[in-house]
């Protein structure tokens, strides 16, 4: 249910187009090192995204995407306070990943720590050319706490990011493109047109087939076979008893749906 729009904290910028929203990260001064102000508003504003909105673009002022944790905080917390916080950023970014619409992240510059985190927790990554990867946690004493040893040993293999994390070094965008980092590598400028283009797209499809995407196919994914058959072929029967797959069909049937053409 949608609830009132919170009040943001000023590291957040909101925009609407349409059915896409926009959250900026808004603090480039800190090269947007993510704060619990930042974490926090994050949460507010996917909690009560308005229905009328179908994606949401995430990208970031100035010449970095983000810097990761702000690490200014963290040189307070006790261990106990430490394990509260990681696990504030797992609700977080949880809310993120299994929310109710996509997310495409444009990343340009620095996607550090906890930077590469949430953009893990996103559906879509659009770079740019200027992106690079880092997880400098070893080198800073810590580990990562934001999700980060659940979801990239998923997307890139637990022995690439043992790499990243033993010895601190970078992945350039290409190098990012090529092993799954992103999803789509564009020159500067270009990003977040693109990201833009894409969430429009993403918000056309059939609401049903986007909750399936988003809630079924990664935990069909980390299910053994045999339930995954199952929770598939119950999945693709709730979505294709619904009307709006049969109008979807019909119309293509009819030739008024476009074709599927390469690019
Ligand atoms: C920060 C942070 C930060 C910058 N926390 N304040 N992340 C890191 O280890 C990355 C640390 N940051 C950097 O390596 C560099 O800042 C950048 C490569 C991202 C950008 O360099 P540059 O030259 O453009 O900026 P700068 O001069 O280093 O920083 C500008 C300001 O931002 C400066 O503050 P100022 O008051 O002196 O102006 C910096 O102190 C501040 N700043 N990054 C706090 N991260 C859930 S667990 C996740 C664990 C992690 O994310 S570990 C990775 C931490």
């Amino acid at each position: 249910m949608t609830q009132r729009p919170p009040k943001l904290p000023k590291s957040l910028k909101v925009d609407t187009r349409g059915e896409v929203a926009i959250v900026t990260l808004a603090r480039p001064e800190k090269r947007n090192a993510l704060n619990d102000t930042t974490v926090m508003g994050l949460e507010d504003f996917f909690r009560t995204l308005p229905e009328a909105v179908k994606a949401v673009v995430l990208h970031a002022e100035g010449k970095h995407f983000s810097a990761g944790l702000d690490l200014s905080e963290l040189k307070v917390l006790s261990t106990e306070e430490g394990i509260a916080h990681s696990r504030s950023w797992h609700r977080v970014f949880d809310q993120i990943e299994f929310g109710r619409v996509p997310v495409v992240t444009m990343m340009h510059g620095a996607v550090i720590g906890g930077g590469l985190e949430l953009a893990a927790a996103t559906h879509i990554r659009v770079a740019e050319r200027s992106a690079y990867y880092a997880l400098p946690e070893g080198s800073r004493g810590i580990f990562v706490g934001g999700g980060g040893s659940v979801r990239l040993p998923r997307l890139i293999g637990t022995s690439r990011m043992m790499d990243l994390m033993l010895t601190g070094r970078t992945y350039g965008a290409e190098e990012g493109q090529a092993i799954g980092l992103s999803h789509y590598l564009v020159p500067e400028g270009h990003g977040f047109g693109t990201a833009l283009e894409i969430a429009r797209r993403v918000a056309t499809n059939s609401p049903t087939t986007n909750f399936a995407i988003m809630q079924a196919l990664p935990r069909i994914a980390e299910q053994d076979r045999a339930s995954g058959y199952v929770m598939e072929s119950m999945m693709a029967a709730i979505a294709q008893g619904n009307e709006e797959a049969k109008r979807r069909i019909k119309a293509f049937l009819e030739k008024k749906a476009a074709k599927v053409t390469p690019k």
